[in-house]
């Protein structure tokens, strides 16, 4: 089943970040879209919740290097 969760960031400073970001995140096994705005600080996230979950898709942006409010 496909859910989507809307993430406010920190560090997202560049489009290098928002490709950074959703790099990482489309590597995850579930993940659908990623859409990643340094503009709103934000990280919107569709992902099929039978194979992945919001806990790993925070746990992911903060190993890339940003903090997840
Ligand atoms: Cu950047």
């Amino acid at each position: 089943m496909a859910e989507s969760i809307s993430l406010a960031v920190t560090g997202l400073k560049c489009a290098g970040c928002e490709s950074n970001v959703s790099t990482q995140l489309n590597n995850i096994e579930g993940v659908i879209t990623v859409n990643a705005s340094t503009k709103e600080s934000k990280v919107e996230v569709t992902f099929d919740s039978s194979k992945t979950n919001s806990a790993a898709i925070s746990q992911a942006i903060s190993d890339a290097g940003y903090v997840v409010d």
